[in-house]
């Protein structure tokens, strides 16, 4: 074991077979679990305790990680570099803590995340990784994947929560709120929207934002990351939460809400990128309905912030009172400004 003094978080260093003399920084990204980079005698590692009030049945995002990073190794087209599990000394995938706390470790992959990219090649390449990732896996059931979390993209699920928050959540914060809640409720067609086309299933990375794609020292796209939410979706959410996370003119936390906008170029590149990554695997459909990918994900993204802070922050991580309802404006900002500039347009 070794500690992290500032907040006494034990690291099973000698679970995964490390030396006792490792050096370990915090890595300090992602709203949800927590990550370590730990070197070994120079040999990298990610070692991760996994959130498991977010991910309940830890065991099945472990396994789904193990099919998905098997199958796209055995896809010679996939270029990418694909993140592998280092076992346990009793040969499992993860270990299990004192305190039942889950852990899990990855073999380091040589490259970096981009805080932002604004150049539209940059970006068509990342959305090209995203589409490849998604055709690569067309071929592996999405029944052989379990749904880590219930209804994670699932509208009704989604509106379900936000309902249960506005009965039980903090009396303060719901009349705070109101503007926003009456944004959430005035703007429920596009979740009824997409949920009316029946789309077929297929397996989607569910959360392809920048920060999940590692880039080579020449700044191409080397890995995607963060597969812990890989499981059966459709390919419009992925397109959408890049639309959401990568056209955006500032970050999802920016509290000027005047400065939010979606950068049309930049939305254009992505498609262009997510179309050309995808190719045949995307159908009539899905190809056609594209646009209501990012409509939805940036809509129910502002309903779950929103959830969050009614109900007091039991989700998302937050670095102040107010984090997740300025969090819940600014993407509604975002989608007022999608509507106008790509849905309507
Ligand atoms: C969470 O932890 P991170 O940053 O990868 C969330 C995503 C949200 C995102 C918003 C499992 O992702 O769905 O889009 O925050 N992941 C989970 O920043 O809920
Ligand atoms: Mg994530």
């Amino acid at each position: 074991m070794q500690t992290i003094s500032d907040q006494m978080i034990e690291l099973p260093i000698e679970a995964f077979g490390m030396s006792n003399d490792v050096k370990i920084k915090e890595i300090v990204d992602g709203l949800v679990h927590r990550t370590y980079l730990v070197t070994d005698d120079r040999i990298k590692y990610i070692l991760q305790r996994v959130n498991t009030y977010v991910f309940k049945q830890a065991d099945q995002v472990i396994s789904n990680i193990q099919k998905v990073t098997a199958h796209l190794q055995k896809d010679h087209s996939f270029t990418l570099q694909v993140p592998q599990l280092k076992q346990s000394i009793d040969g499992k995938l993860s270990h299990t803590g004192p305190e039942g706390d889950l852990w899990r470790c990855f073999i380091y992959i040589d490259g970096s995340t981009l805080d932002h990219l604004d150049h539209l090649e940059g970006a068509k390449e990342v959305a090209s990784a995203f589409g490849q990732f998604s055709a690569a896996l067309s071929s592996l059931s999405p029944d052989s994947l379990y749904y880590t979390i219930r209804g994670f993209h699932n509208p009704k699920d989604r509106l379900d929560q936000f309902n249960f928050a506005l009965k039980n959540g903090k009396s303060d914060r719901i009349s705070v709120s109101g503007e926003q809640i009456d944004f959430i409720k005035e703007h429920q067609y596009i979740a009824d929207k997409i949920n009316n086309l029946k789309l077929p299933l297929k397996i989607t990375h569910n959360d392809p934002k920048l920060s999940n794609v590692l880039f080579n020292g020449n700044q191409k796209p080397c890995a995607i990351i963060d597969l812990d939410t890989v499981m059966p979706g459709t390919p419009l959410n992925d397109f959408g939460d890049l639309v959401r996370s990568m056209s955006a003119s500032v970050p999802e936390d920016h509290a000027n809400i005047s400065e939010v906008f979606i950068k049309k170029d930049i939305y254009q590149a992505l498609e262009e990128g997510f179309r050309e990554g995808t190719g045949e695997t995307l159908n009539l459909q899905e190809s056609a309905n594209l646009s209501l990918g990012p409509a939805y994900i940036i809509y129910e993204q502002a309903m779950r912030f929103l959830t969050d802070y009614l109900l007091g922050d039991i989700y998302y991580r937050i670095q102040s009172p107010e984090h997740n309802l300025i969090r819940s404006k600014n993407q509604i900002a975002l989608l007022q400004s999608f509507i106008v500039r790509i849905l309507n347009d």
